[in-house]
C-alpha cells in the first residue's frame, strides 16, 4: 500500500454530519478521534476522515485535498466548474430536501411567469440562474448568505429561493412554495481526475461498502419452515425482493425451510397468515449489509 491513504471529507457539524460518518461506521471504518478533531484516523483501514464545513467539500476534492466527500448534492451542483468537477458515485438517502421558490403567501405571484423582473434571494444563484435561464425567465437575483427566507419581509426581495424539507420555515415566515428548481441529498462525491492505483482500489471497495450498508437498508430477511406442498401458496404471500431460496431438510422429504429478501415491512398480519397456511418457526431478520 505504500503508506499511501485515502481522505473522505464530512460534514463536521450540521444536517449531515452524524449521518456521514455513521454510514461510514456501518461501512466497516472504525475512526481514532474526536467529534471536535478535524481529523479522524481509521484505526483498521489506510483511509481517514477530514471533519469540515459542508461548503468546503466541493474544493477539496477538486484540488485533491480529499478523495471522497459526502455532501449534500446541492452543494455539489451549486459549486460545479465546467472543468473539475466531482462525480457523484451514490445517493445516500439521508438529507433530502429541494431547493424551491417561495413566495409570499398574502402576495399575488401566482406562476412562475409572475416572477419576471422580481428579486428572488438566495444563496443557490448559481443553480438559480440556471433554472430560470432555462425559463427565459429574466428575474433579479438577490445573493444572501444567511437568513434567506426573512428578505421579503425586509424588502430586500419579492420572492426567495432556498432548501425546503418540512416547509415549516416557510410556513412560519409566511412563505408559500410555488415551484421546485433542484431535488437534493447526500451523496458519495468522488474527486475528479484519476487516483493512484492504490487508492483506486480503496475508494472503490469502501464505495461497494457503502452501497452494501445502504442496500440492508429497511430490508428483512424471512425465514420459514412449510410443508413442501404449501409452497405455491406461500410464495403468493410473499412481499419478496427476488425469487426466494427454498432449501430441503434432511430426513423431511415433505417440508422445505425458506429464505426470501422483502423490503416492505412484515407485520403481524402478515406472518399469521403464513401461519395458517402451515408455516412454522417464522423468523424476520434485519439486513445488516449486502455484497452482490
Ligand atoms: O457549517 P456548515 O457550512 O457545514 O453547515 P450549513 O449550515 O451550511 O449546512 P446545514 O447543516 O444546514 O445543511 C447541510 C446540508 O443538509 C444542506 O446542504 C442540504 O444538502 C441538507 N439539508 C437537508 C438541508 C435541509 N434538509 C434543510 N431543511 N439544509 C438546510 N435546510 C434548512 C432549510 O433551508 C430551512 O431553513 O433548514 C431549515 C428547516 O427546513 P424546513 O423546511 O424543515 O423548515
Ligand atoms: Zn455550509
Amino acid at each position: 500500500m505504500n503508506g499511501e491513504r485515502l481522505r473522505v471529507a464530512v460534514q463536521k457539524s450540521g444536517r449531515l454530519a452524524e449521518a456521514s460518518l455513521g454510514l461510514l461506521r456501518r461501512a466497516g471504518l472504525v475512526l481514532d478521534g474526536q467529534r471536535d478533531d478535524l481529523f479522524l484516523h481509521g484505526e483498521n483501514q489506510p483511509i481517514d476522515v477530514l471533519l469540515v464545513r459542508d461548503d468546503d467539500i466541493p474544493a477539496l476534492l477538486v484540488e485533491g485535498s480529499a478523495d471522497l466527500g459526502i455532501v449534500g448534492r446541492n452543494v455539489l451542483a451549486e459549486q460545479r466548474r465546467a472543468d473539475a468537477a466531482p462525480d457523484e458515485r451514490i445517493a445516500l438517502g439521508f438529507g433530502a430536501c429541494r431547493l424551491a421558490i417561495a413566495v409570499p403567501q398574502a402576495g399575488d405571484i401566482a406562476t412562475i411567469d409572475d416572477l419576471r423582473g422580481l428579486r428572488i434571494a438566495t444563496s443557490y444563484p448559481t443553480l438559480l440562474g440556471q433554472w430560470l435561464g432555462e425559463r427565459s425567465i429574466e428575474a433579479e437575483i438577490v445573493v444572501l448568505t444567511g437568513s434567506v427566507e426573512i428578505a421579503p419581509r425586509l424588502g430586500k426581495a419579492d420572492a426567495i429561493c432556498d432548501l425546503v424539507s418540512t416547509g415549516a420555515t416557510l410556513a412560519a415566515n409566511r412563505l408559500r412554495e410555488l415551484v421546485t428548481v433542484f431535488e437534493s441529498e447526500a451523496v458519495l462525491a468522488a474527486a475528479p481526475g484519476s487516483l493512484t492505483p492504490a487508492k483506486a482500489a480503496l475508494a472503490e471497495q469502501l464505495a461497494a461498502r457503502i452501497a452494501g450498508a445502504l442496500c440492508g437498508d429497511g430490508v428483512r430477511l424471512l425465514m420459514l419452515q412449510a410443508p413442501r406442498a404449501m409452497l405455491p401458496a406461500i410464495e403468493r404471500l410473499l412481499p419478496s425482493r427476488e425469487t426466494p431460496s427454498i432449501l430441503s431438510l434432511d430426513g423431511r422429504p415433505d417440508d422445505i425451510a425458506l429464505q426470501a429478501l422483502c423490503t416492505v415491512a412484515l407485520d403481524w398480519q402478515h406472518l399469521e397468515a403464513l401461519k395458517r397456511l402451515g408455516a412454522r418457526g417464522l423468523m424476520v431478520l434485519n439486513v445488516e449489509r449486502m455484497l452482490a
